[in-house]
C-alpha cells in the first residue's frame, strides 16, 4: 500500500460520518490517506505526538474535522508546517456555528483554511488537499480538470431535466 500523503484526523469516531466524505474524495482521486481518531482536548498528548512526527512520515496536508469547542485544527497548526485544513463539524446543540468560529479564527501567525460546516467542507477538504497535491502532479491535476468538466456537464444534466410548469406550452423556455 503506498505512504499516505494526507492525514485526516478527527476529534471523535461520532465525526467520521461527516469525515467519511473527505476519505471518499482522496479515494476517488487515488490520494492515499490515513484516517485517525485524536483529540485537542481528551488526548493532547496524542494528537501533538501525531502532528510532530507527520511530515517525516511523509504526510503533506492534514485536514482536521472536529465539532463545539473546535479547537483541533488549530492545535495541529500550530504545532506544524504542513498546510492544515479545518472542517468545522455540527455536532453541537449550536449545529456547528460554534466549531465554524473556532476552526476559522486563528489569530495571525497560524493559518488554517477553514471549509464550510459540515459534509460540503469535508468533501472541499478533500478537494483543497488535492489541489495543493496536484502543485506537483500532473497525474493530479489532469484529474481535477476532468471532475471540473464532469461537474459542469452535471449542471448541464440537471437543468435539461427540469420539466418548466408550463411544459405543455411550447414556449415554455429552458436553458
Ligand atoms: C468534539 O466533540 C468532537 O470533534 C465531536 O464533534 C464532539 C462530540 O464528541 P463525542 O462526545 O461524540 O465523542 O470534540
Amino acid at each position: 500500500m503506498d505512504k499516505p500523503q494526507v492525514g485526516i484526523v478527527m476529534g471523535s469516531d461520532s465525526d467520521y460520518p461527516v469525515m467519511e466524505e473527505t476519505s471518499k474524495i482522496l479515494n476517488q482521486f487515488g490520494v492515499a490517506h490515513e484516517v485517525l481518531v485524536a483529540s485537542a482536548h481528551r488526548s493532547p498528548e496524542r494528537t501533538r505526538n501525531y502532528t510532530r512526527k507527520a511530515k517525516r512520515r511523509g504526510i503533506q496536508v492534514l485536514i482536521a474535522g472536529a465539532g463545539a469547542a473546535a479547537h483541533l485544527a488549530g492545535m495541529i497548526a500550530a504545532e506544524s508546517t504542513l498546510p492544515v485544513i479545518g472542517v468545522p463539524i455540527d455536532s453541537s446543540s449550536l449545529q456547528g456555528l460554534d466549531s465554524l468560529l473556532s476552526t476559522v479564527q486563528m489569530p495571525g501567525g497560524i493559518p488554517v483554511a477553514s471549509m464550510a460546516i459540515g459534509k460540503a467542507g469535508a468533501k472541499n477538504a478533500g478537494l483543497l488537499a488535492v489541489q495543493i497535491l496536484a502543485l506537483n502532479n500532473e497525474t493530479l491535476s489532469a484529474k481535477l480538470t476532468k471532475y471540473k468538466k464532469e461537474q459542469a456537464k452535471a449542471v448541464e444534466r440537471k437543468s435539461r431535466n427540469i420539466k418548466p410548469a408550463n411544459a405543455d406550452n411550447k414556449k415554455g423556455r429552458r436553458k
